[in-house]
Formats: structure tokens, sequence, C-alpha cells
């Protein structure tokens, strides 16, 4: 009974689970070279460097991980000029790569569940965390840094991808201090004369959480630092900023340490999800004013945020745009996240809070209920109005599968706008870019990488922002894009990354 339900459900999915985990699978080598073989046309405008970052190795030397998130960074690196391509891809060269590529063995512990071999005798009283540097890459200041939530940037040559060191920013930060995988950059700072600022934060667990933002002007200088103490555990992966604020999603739940330092589980799978708690929304100024309070703190319903579209302030109101999950699904110990049950779990759905900071209330409204991850949005606007947003998303309408299609949002209108790689392409993160020189905020593209498992394979794929229909110019629907770059070998599916025109 329990196996025909099975059949008729993998009947009506537009993935098979053979096909998407072959995105899984590690990518041990190194290439470098110009891309040939294209369909339709890069633009020649765009001009600039597509830069990914995500886990490029799922074992060490055949000794699987236990969790993707646990994978070494591996940086790509897209560089389109005069309607040419070229690829490069270079592992970071953390410490814990460079170690362990050299035992061929695992040799530390990963936050998400990866042990080392020999059971809890293995791994007893060992809290170093492997700084894997697999998150996110962004181009600041002139500087290349490849991020990792939990500990220093790793800095690397914007060129070849050369690992050149942690950066510690002229000495402001030290060894072992943080600098948050999810920065964000305000175009036209007020307090800084209208300069570009990059906001970024780190976070000090403990029995209470410390939360130390950064502000860094153009040549990649911090400017501004102030830490905040929160009471309790944070599990925080992303923030937004609005000309005035800086705000946290402090999700519902606790860290039990004794497992992870008796060696028994990983630092991720002391995490517990507390669906009777509140979700905490912690509204921190950026600009402290002599007198004012440090933090507000608001209240909303229980649920788990890993990644937040944007945020902007209407008079005393400010509106988040988030991706919210109704639970954090635990990372099981004795589990393979190859075999994850997709049904089983909540999807990511995008919901708007509006904020009301004068009498402390907080509503919210679901924007659209369909399976999504990985926002992006015109660069201009971070914290500021907008109007369109484009998002990773599942094939079908409803429940939680895995992203193949991308999704564009008129908030204004409400009109969609849906591409789908389904059934054998899986996307990953989009990203905008403007088309030089343009006025209107959905000119310009869409980049995004595709996994392609019938030709185990990744393309990169080039949408026109304002119209995904634009240039489709192959009779098989499942290849139409605008223009569709072939690459020689897969890239496992990735996390964040960053375009610069520079
Ligand atoms: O909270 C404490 C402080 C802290 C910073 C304790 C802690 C050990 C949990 C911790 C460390 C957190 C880390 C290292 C988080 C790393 C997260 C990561 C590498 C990735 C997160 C990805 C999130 C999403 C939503 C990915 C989605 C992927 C898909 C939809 C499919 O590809
Ligand atoms: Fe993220």
């Amino acid at each position: 009974m329990h196996l025909k339900i099975e059949e008729s459900l993998v009947s009506e999915k537009s993935y098979t689970r053979a096909d998407w985990q072959k995105g899984y699978q590690s990518l041990t080598q190194e290439f470098d070279y110009w891309i040939d073989d294209i369909e339709g046309q890069i633009p020649r405008e765009l001009q600039g460097t597509l830069f990914r970052n995500g886990p490029g190795l799922l074992d060490v030397n055949g000794q699987p991980l236990h969790h993707p998130f646990d994978g070494d960074g591996m940086i790509s690196r897209i560089t389109f000029t005069n309607g040419r391509a070229h690829f490069r891809n270079r592992f970071v060269r953390t410490t814990g790569y460079l170690a362990e590529q050299k035992a061929k063995k695992i040799l530390y512990r990963g936050t998400f569940g990866t042990q080392k071999r020999g059971g809890w005798l293995a791994n007893i009283f060992d809290f170093k965390l492997k700084n894997i540097a697999n998150t996110n890459v962004i181009y600041w200041g002139g500087k290349l840094l490849a991020l990792w939530e939990a500990a220093e940037a790793y800095r690397l040559d914007p060129y070849t991808l050369e690992t050149l060191g942690n950066e510690y920013f002229n000495g402001v930060l030290s060894a072992g201090e943080a600098f948050a995988a999810h920065p964000r950059v305000e175009n036209n700072c007020g307090q800084d004369g209208g300069a570009p600022c990059l906001v970024n934060f780190s976070i000090k667990p403990g029995l209470s959480t410390t939360i130390t933002i950064f502000e860094l002007n153009p040549a990649g200088e911090i400017i501004r630092q102030h830490a905040h103490k929160v009471p309790g555990f944070c599990f925080i992966h992303d923030f937004v900023i609005t000309p005035n604020y800086c705000i946290f999603f402090q999700n519902p739940v606790t860290f039990n340490p004794i497992p992870f330092a008796l060696g028994i589980r990983a630092a991720g799978e002391c995490i517990k999800f507390q669906p009777n708690q509140p979700t905490q929304i912690l509204i921190i100024p950026r600009f402290p004013k002599e007198g004012q309070e440090e933090i507000k703190f608001l209240e909303i319903q229980s649920g788990f945020v890993f990644h937040h579209v944007n945020a902007f302030e209407v008079g005393e109101k400010v509106l988040i745009d988030s991706i919210c999950y109704q639970s954090l699904p635990e990372v099981e110990p004795k589990s393979d996240f190859r075999q994850v049950d997709f049904e089983a779990n909540s999807p990511g759905q995008l919901w708007r809070f509006c904020l009301n900071l004068k009498d402390g209330t907080v509503r919210r409204e679901l924007i659209d209920s369909r399976c999504c991850e990985f926002p992006s949005i015109h660069p201009a606007n971070v914290g500021r109005p907008y109007r369109y947003l484009y998002i990773g998303a599942a094939h079908v309408e409803t429940g939680n599968a895995p992203l193949q299609a991308l999704l564009k949002i008129d908030l204004e209108s409400g009109e969609r706008q849906f591409w789908s790689a389904a059934p054998r392409g899986f996307v990953g993160e989009p990203i905008f870019v403007p088309r030089p020189g343009s006025k209107k905020e959905d000119d310009g593209w869409v980049l995004a990488l595709i996994y392609d498992a019938a030709h185990h394979r990744s393309d990169v794929i080039i949408l026109d922002a304002n119209d995904f229909s634009k240039g489709m110019m192959s009779d098989d629907k499942s290849l139409r894009a605008y223009a569709r770059l072939h690459l020689k070998h897969h890239i496992p599916y990735g996390l964040h990354g960053s375009f610069t025109s520079e």
C-alpha cells in the first residue's frame, strides 16, 4: 500500500531523485577556459564578472560529508567581455582544505554533522569549527572575499582566484572574529554623502549573543562598528538594512551544547526549533543617537528565516520581505541528505512583514506560497522601496521541492513571470544585473547557474529581466533562454554570489 502511494507521487513529480542527486557530486578539478558552446547570444552590453561560491566537495577522498553546507568553498568566476565568456574555478585554500587534501581524509568536525572517523571518542571536546569559506563571494574595496558566517573572510586574487589569506581589514578584526556571509550594500548612504556603503555583521554565540555591525566604505575600510548583546542563543544567517536600521530575525531555536561537547553530535545537530516560541525581530539603529534605546524588540509568530529579500522605510513603518519556513528541519545524525524527504519538510514561502515602530505591532501577508529560495533585486534598491524581485522556485505550485525554476514578481501589479528548467534542470541563485545606463528597474538580465542532469553539466543562463520569454530560440522548451552557455563540467549546487562590472 505504502509503495503504491510513493509510485503515484513519483509520476507527478517534475524531477527524479536520481537526477537531483547527481548535482551533489564533488567537482575536484579546477578549470580555466573560454566558453565556446553557446546557444543564443551573450549581450555585448553585459560586461563584468559573475562570482559564485558553494560547496565544491561533498566528500574528502571518498569519505562522505554529512551535509552539503559542510563542503569546502569553491569559487567560480564567469567573466563577460565583448560578447564572450570565460570560466575559471578554484577551491579556497583554507587551512582546513589544505590539511584535509594533504591527509586525504576528514580531519575536522563540520558544523552540520560531518564528524571525524572513529566515533565520539575521535570528536569529544573538539570545539574547532572548520572555516570552509563556502557561502558567499563579494568584490568590495578592490578585494575579492570568500565568506562563511562563523569565521574570518578569505581574500582571493580576483583574476587568478588564488587564495591570499585571511582578511582582517587593517587589523580592525582579529583572529577568530567572524565576518558573516550576507553583507548588504547601500548604494547611496546618506551618512556618507551619498557614497555606497557595505554593511555586514558577526554573531558571537554564548549564553547571550553578541551581534556586531560593521559598515565599510568603498575603499574597503571599516568606518563604523558597534556591538550589541542579545539574550539567548541566535542562529541568524542574514539580515536587512534600511537607511536607519539593521534588522535581524532571531529564529526561535535552542542549543544544547552537551552532545556537541561529547562528540556525539555536530553543533548544527544540537539546534532545536521551538514551534511554541515567537520569532523576535531585532531593530538596531545604524547611527545610534544619544539617549535612543539600543535595540527595539518586536515579536511575531514562530517560524524560521534564512534569507530576506529587502526592507524599506515608509514613515514610521518598516516593510520587510522574507522567505519563511514553518520550522527548521533537524539534521539527523544517521541520515543521508541525498535521501531527504522533500514532502516531509515545509517549503520556504515569501512573506511581507509590516512593522509599525510607533505602536510596536507587526502585520504579515503571504506574497507567494510557491516554494522558493535565493532572492535577488536591483542592487540600487537595497534598503529602499522596490518593485521587482527574482527568486529560485519550485516547478510545481504547491509543496516542497528542489528549485527548478526562476520566478519574477512584480510587487506592485502582482504580475509573475516564470521560467522553468524542469524536468531535468535545477537552478541556483539568480542574480539581477542592470543594463549599463538603464533607468527602468527591470532593464537588465538575470544570470543563474543551472545543473542539467541530462548532460551532467552546468549551464550559465542569461534571461532578459524585463521579459523572461525574450530571445528564446530553442525548439526544446527546457533549453530556452536569451542565452545558454554550456560549461564543460557540472558545478555542485551552490549558495551565493555576486556580479561586479569592474
Ligand atoms: O548560531 C551560532 C553561531 C553561528 C554563526 C552557532 C552556529 C554554529 C550555528 C553558527 C554557524 C552557522 C553557520 C556556519 C551557518 C552556515 C550556513 C550555510 C553554509 C548555508 C546556509 C544555507 C541556507 C539555505 C536556505 C540554503 C538553501 C539551499 C537550497 C534551496 C538548495 O540548494
Ligand atoms: Fe545564505
